[in-house]
């Protein structure tokens, strides 16, 4: 609750009063499928590129280990995220539950902005708050238990002290951890805690938006906290087809892209 107070001290960010403003999560990006590279590729060329500013809320690759894991695949994405920021969109970056190891030089060489999660946003004149959305699975106490221990700083230094092709083996090892005990727990218990996402609300003074990701539920849920009005978007992965919140004066709108087939 600490963080969540300290974030809450910082000056919300104002996205340029461009046109509109996208917000993407849980892109899982890997080489092992190009095609869902390709259209985020596509998807960064013609539709983030009409934008003021994009946000990427986590899980942008499948995982990852380290900034010094740059392979050809990594470049080709960085090169992307560059050339947009180049043409003057701004590129915001929040950490997942895969990709908190996203550090500087990858910002750097991306031309993003790492964000806080949460983070409070001032999105055309609505407070709105932005979270990968993990931290609020509470109920999932084996996953709770694992998050505190990796996103301790100095486990992750000690972590990344390793050379990469022994840091990538012990991925490997909890990733397939993981998807075992994944297929033990229920949907309920992988699931956002009402009470946690209601206390994060309400810590942040009852921004009118909530938008995160991670659960891999797109919906739009309208909810009372303590007499407010929220509205909780929550946005969808991208495996068999891309999808993006676009948010401008009118609103917000979730919108999906064609599927996309393996081999194209
Ligand atoms: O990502 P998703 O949605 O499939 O599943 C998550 C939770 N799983 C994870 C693990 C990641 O998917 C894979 C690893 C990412 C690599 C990060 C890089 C750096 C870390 C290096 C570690 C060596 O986040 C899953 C949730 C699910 O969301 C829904 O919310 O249920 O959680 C789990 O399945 C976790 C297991 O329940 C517990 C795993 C315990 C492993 C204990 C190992 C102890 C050693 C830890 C330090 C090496
Ligand atoms: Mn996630």
């Amino acid at each position: 609750m600490k963080k969540v107070r300290d974030n809450l001290a910082s000056s919300p960010v104002s996205p340029d009063a461009f046109s509109h403003v996208l917000f993407i999560s849980d892109l899982h990006l890997c080489a092992s499928r190009p095609h869902i590279t390709n259209a985020f590729l596509d998807f960064i060329k013609n539709t983030a590129s009409k934008a003021s500013a994009l946000y990427i809320l986590g899980d942008l690759f499948e995982y990852w280990a380290g900034d010094d894991d740059v392979d050809a695949h990594h470049q080709v994405i960085i090169t992307a995220f560059s050339t947009l920021a180049d043409s003057g969109v701004k590129i915001y970056f929040m950490h997942g539950n895969r990709d908190f190891l996203i550090a500087e030089k990858f910002c750097h060489s991306a031309q993003i902005t790492l964000l806080p999660d949460p983070t409070l946003i001032d999105l055309y004149g609505k407070k709105t708050l932005l979270s990968h959305g993990d931290a609020l699975c509470t109920d999932d106490l084996a996953y709770q238990s694992f998050r505190l221990q990796v996103r301790n700083t100095s486990w992750q230094a000690q972590f990344l002290s390793q050379p990469l092709q022994s840091r990538k083996q012990q991925i490997e090892a909890i990733r397939l951890r993981s998807e075992q005990e994944k297929s033990q727990k229920s949907m309920l218990i992988m699931d956002v805690n009402q009470e946690a996402v209601e206390a994060l609300i309400a810590a942040y003074d009852y921004p009118a938006l909530f938008i995160h990701g991670h659960t891999h539920r797109p919906n739009e849920h309208h909810t009372k906290v303590s007499g407010h009005d929220i509205t909780r978007w929550v946005l969808g992965d991208w495996y068999e087809q891309g999808s993006y919140l676009i948010c401008s004066e009118n609103g917000c709108k979730a919108i999906r892209l064609p599927e996309v087939q393996a081999g194209n």
